[in-house]
């Protein structure tokens, strides 16, 4: 059993095999298989084996081999079934639309013609103080 391990984590539960998954690759602490729900044809998901509430929460070491996955499984869906581009997508809390609490990586392969919309239109909304708000990000880091 994984270190970190949370007992109503539909995904900790994929990832100890008490919850069947459609398997696109596994090692010791990463596993990938296909989104239930899929955006788009090869939808899959990048997961920690281990239990991280989300992107935020995963040590440096565990995050590069998830990204080192989604990569492969990126290249992998543009040359086994063709897609013509890739989103890759983690969402971090609720309002960000992060419905389960285990970090995960969307891999999304992309086709022309598969209607899928990721909106990020400009917000005219408040004028931005681009200098003064990179700053303040700086003070966090
Ligand atoms: P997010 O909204 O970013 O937390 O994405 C969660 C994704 O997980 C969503 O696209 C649907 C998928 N999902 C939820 N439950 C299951 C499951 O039991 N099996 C699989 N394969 N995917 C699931």
């Amino acid at each position: 059993m994984s270190k970190n391990y949370e007992e109503n984590c539909i995904f900790c539960k994929i990832a100890q095999g008490q919850i069947s998954s459609i398997k696109v690759y596994e090692d010791e602490d990463i596993l990938a298989f296909l989104d239930i729900d899929p955006s788009s044809k090869g939808h899959t998901l990048v997961i920690t084996k281990e239990h991280f509430a989300n992107f935020l929460m995963v040590p440096r070491n565990l995050l590069d081999k998830a990204f080192e996955v989604a990569q492969k499984i990126g290249q992998a869906l543009i040359t086994t079934l063709h897609a013509e581009g890739i989103n890759i997508i983690t969402n971090v809390n609720e309002i960000a639309g992060q419905s389960v609490f285990h970090f995960h990586i969307h891999v999304i392969p992309r086709y022309s013609q598969d209607g899928l919309k990721l909106n990020f239109s400009p917000k005219q909304i408040e004028k931005f103080n681009l200098p003064a708000l990179a700053n303040q990000i700086k003070t966090g880091l």
